[in-house]
């Protein structure tokens, strides 16, 4: 009886840690495009690390303003202490327990940080990685800063130190998970509709169900 109880609070308190699916992929290869897809069809609250950094540069009286604004003009990586905490709050404020961390984490110092913050207070379920050409990618980056994105980084000088920064530092942390059979390779160079279906495969691959709609 005793045994059968602390049995089933066991399984209680494993449902409670936070699951997350960590997206990685190149600058516009598409990860908050599909975020938003899967948060709709899979109810994962989308955490973009990079939207979480743009608030934070916004917020009257940040300490961090000016420098987050340097780091994303030049397409560096914010030190871990920033992202990691902006990510952890709003994981905490969302009251939710399935999240995709959009853009996290892209560097050395990221994959360190993490692990030492928050990889016992979550579990990992697999990374999904975003696969396009750089080409196509630019191309996309460059639409989408001449549609208005308002974007500082949307600029060809800002985008080849973006590129050099994901192929030098974050290609790194994607093998790193490859090694661990956690990566979830997808080609991101079809329509938005197309990666999709490949997506919920792996989200169907890993038991994950859609949402009731
Ligand atoms: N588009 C999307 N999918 C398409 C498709 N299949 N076919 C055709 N077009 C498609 O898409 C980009 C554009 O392409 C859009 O116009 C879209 O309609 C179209 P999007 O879904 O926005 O791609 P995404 O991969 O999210 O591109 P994003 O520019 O956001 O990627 P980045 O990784 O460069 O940007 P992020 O916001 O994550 O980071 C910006 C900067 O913040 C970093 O460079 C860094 O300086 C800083 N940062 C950190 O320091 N630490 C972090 O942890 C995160 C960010
Ligand atoms: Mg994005």
């Amino acid at each position: 009886m005793l045994y059968r109880a602390l049995r089933s609070l066991s399984s209680y308190l494993n449902k409670m840690v936070p699951e997350v699916v960590f997206v990685l992929g190149a600058p516009g290869a598409g990860k908050g495009t599909q975020c938003s897809l899967i948060s709709k069809e899979y109810g994962f609250v989308h955490l973009s690390a990079g939207d979480l950094l743009r608030e934070e540069r916004q917020r009257p009286g940040s300490e961090y303003g000016e420098m987050i604004e340097q780091c994303i003009r030049n397409g560096e990586i914010v030190p871990v202490e920033v992202t990691c905490s902006l990510l952890h709050k709003a994981m905490q404020k969302s009251g939710q327990t399935r999240f995709l961390v959009d853009g996290f984490p892209r560097n050395k110092d990221n994959l360190e940080g993490w692990t030492r913050e928050m990889a016992d207070k979550t579990k990992l379920l697999f990374v999904l990685f975003f696969e396009c050409s750089k080409d196509l990618c630019t191309e996309r980056c460059l639409g989408r800063g001449a549609a208005g994105s308002g974007r500082s980084d949307d600029n060809l000088e800002s985008l080849m130190k973006r590129f050099n920064t994901y192929l030098n530092d974050t290609m790194p942390i994607i093998e790193h998970y490859e090694k661990q059979g956690l990566v979830r390779k997808i080609n991101a160079e079809v329509a938005p509709d197309q990666v999709f279906e490949e997506v919920k495969k792996a989200f169907n691959q890993c038991g994950l169900e859609k949402l009731n709609n």
